[in-house]
């Protein structure tokens, strides 16, 4: 069986790809390498990132692997936050960072906003991008329980509840992540 790891060090990245990478691939996670470290993500671009951490781990660790750098973008933010999403209000809080864009928003009508996922697969000398992003704005106040980050804040556009309000099922048939991903699993199975 193949050897995939996925490198990242969020869980619920993990749990999102893992039933969709189904038979055929052995999915390592950071964790079974013994990879505890942080990875560096400087690059600037989701894409630049994801590659950065794709060969971090097969330059580290030997292994095949993909990584996967995910943001959300507010057109009347200049595309902010972006690769700043994890920590953007300086921590990785996720009410602080969902406050943070808030407030930059008061008063502003126009709220769209995608979420965007790139993910960077490396086999062997080979390194392939799949992208999958998620249109929708971003709403007054934050609402619902289910999900991560900036679920609460994110109304996807073929919805009128936010990403924590809507059963997770739904999310992750919609999810830029998931996209992404379907790219990424269409390519494997090739
Ligand atoms: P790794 O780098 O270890 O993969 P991370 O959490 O640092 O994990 P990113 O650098 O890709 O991930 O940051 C993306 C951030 O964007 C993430 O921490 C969340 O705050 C937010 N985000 C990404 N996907 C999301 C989703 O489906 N729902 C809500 N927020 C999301």
């Amino acid at each position: 069986m193949k050897q995939l790891v996925f490198a990242t060090a969020n869980k619920n990245k993990i749990a999102e790809v893992k039933l969709k990478l189904g038979e055929g691939y052995n999915f390592l996670s950071l964790d079974d390498i013994g990879c505890t470290e942080e990875i560096p993500e400087t690059t600037g671009t989701l894409e630049g990132n994801a590659l950065q951490k794709a060969r971090y781990v097969k330059d580290t660790y030997g292994y095949d692997c993909f990584a996967e750098d995910s943001g959300l973008e507010i057109d009347a933010l200049d595309n902010r936050p972006g690769v700043d999403t994890a920590h953007y209000s300086g921590s990785r809080d996720a009410t602080a960072n969902m406050t943070k864009v808030l407030n930059e928003l008061d008063g502003q009508v126009q709220r769209n906003a995608r979420f965007r996922a790139v993910i960077a697969l490396i086999q062997g000398d080979r390194e392939e991008l799949f992208e999958g992003r998620v249109d929708g704005y971003i709403a007054k106040e934050m609402a619902g329980e289910g999900g991560f980050g900036y679920d609460p804040i994110f109304i996807p556009e073929e919805h009128k509840l936010t990403f924590a309000q809507l059963p997770q099922e739904i999310k992750k048939g919609i999810s830029h992540r998931s996209r992404a991903v379907a790219k990424l699993v269409t390519y494997l199975k090739q």
